[in-house]
């Protein structure tokens, strides 16, 4: 799928809510635009092997989880490397014994049909935590992506985590729960999984099927509705890589970005785009409402990150004031927030914000059921 046509997909989603009054009562004062050279190409200006930055690296465990990576990879900038876990008898095109892109493999269960549940397949993965350990070691910062509810990646991720944080490796999961459809087995092994992940992980970010769904075109295909799910790994990726590489027109550093990312409790991540007159307030107030963030868990969060992403030299001030004072009117006083303003051409004369909010209380009431 092309950026258009995932902007066009996430626009979708985005303009299912109405905005609320309180949103509407936010300051206006016009600066002007930021200067155009202001706003750098993240890629030319850093190019991602600097030993002074931290080395980001992609692990995909499971089936679902080489997926999502599979999806979203070209989207990927400034990665150190990638490591695929599978299990040795996963399904691959033909021709291949493990997932293309991936720089390190490690294959679990050798002589195994299947691995049969999340705990024999954590078991045969005791076997390999050396490699496990020396793939993980060679990052700082790592995105651990499953899908939950079979048993390679509900099995395996938590002990991915677990030897990750023990490294001292940032640790970060994105994750899908899966849809009712699938059966009550698998939403119990999908919920086993995420209170393992919960434990070794600094931040944990669910995607939940259910809710996507809910609110999804009832047209998508399943393929489509899928790399919908899969997009959102960008919605947290990408704010992260602008932060760390510092290619936004306004950044906040590593530090404060770990900060956002420790608090502890739950995360929840919403994005939206709109265009037109009031594409600043659109853009806002659907983020918000985005199905696997609302204004629930915003209320309720410690921690929060608003990345604003607009076309080189298209955002005012005013507007990235007004939009963090709408996030600001729903997030608790005590948070700490951080924001980053990027450009991105692609978008043409949208607006794109995201919301990643952490260290939500209780998130179970707002986010999984
Ligand atoms: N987000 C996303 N979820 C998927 C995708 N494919 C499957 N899933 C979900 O992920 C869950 C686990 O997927 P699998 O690939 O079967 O699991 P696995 O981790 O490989 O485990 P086993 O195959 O059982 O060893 C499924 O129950 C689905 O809910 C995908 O492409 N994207
Ligand atoms: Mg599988």
């Amino acid at each position: 799928m092309n950026r258009r046509k995932l902007f066009q997909l996430l626009g979708m989603l985005g303009a299912w809510t109405a905005l609320p009054a309180q949103a509407q009562a936010v300051n206006a004062e016009v600066l002007g635009a930021l200067p155009r050279d202001l706003a750098n190409d993240c890629e030319n200006r850093m190019p991602g092997q600097s030993t002074t930055l931290p080395r980001i690296g992609v692990i995909s465990v499971g089936g679902a989880g080489c997926n999502m990576v599979t999806r979203c990879l070209d989207m990927l900038s400034n990665l150190s490397g990638t490591l695929e876990i599978n299990a040795h008898a996963a399904r691959y095109p033909k021709g291949f014994k493990n997932a293309p892109w991936a720089n390190d493999t490690i294959l679990i269960g050798e002589g195994c049909e299947k691995l049969s549940s999340r705990q024999v397949a954590r078991a045969m993965a005791l076997e390999h935590v050396a490699a496990i350990e020396a793939a993980v070691k060679r990052f700082d910062l790592v995105f651990i992506v499953a899908g939950l509810g079979g048993a390679t990646g509900t099995g395996i991720a938590p002990l991915v985590a677990e030897i990750a944080k023990r490294a001292g490796v940032f640790t970060l999961c994105f994750v899908s729960t899966p849809p009712e459809f699938e059966g009550e087995n698998r939403a119990k092994t999908a919920l086993r999984g995420l209170s393992e992940l919960r434990k070794h992980t600094n931040s944990v970010f669910v995607v939940n099927l259910d809710r996507l769904l809910e609110r999804a075109d009832k047209n998508m295909m399943l393929d489509e509705f899928f790399a919908l799910a899969d997009q959102m790994l960008l919605t947290l990726y990408h704010p992260i890589n602008v932060a760390i590489f510092g290619c936004g027109v306004v950044d906040c550093d590593y530090r404060d970005l770990k900060h956002v990312l420790t608090q502890p409790g739950d995360a929840a991540m919403g994005s939206a785009t709109a265009e037109g007159e009031n594409r600043l307030m659109q853009a806002t107030i659907a983020a918000i409402n985005h199905p696997l963030l609302g204004r629930d868990a915003l209320a309720r969060s410690r921690g929060v990150l608003v990345s604003i992403r607009s076309h080189a030299g298209d955002l005012t001030f005013v507007e990235t004031k007004k939009i963090l004072n709408i996030v600001r009117t729903i997030a608790p006083i005590e948070a700490d927030m951080v924001y980053i303003a990027h450009s991105e051409d692609a978008l043409g004369e949208s607006l794109e914000v995201s919301i990643l909010a952490t260290g939500v209380r209780n998130i179970d009431s707002t986010n999984e059921t």
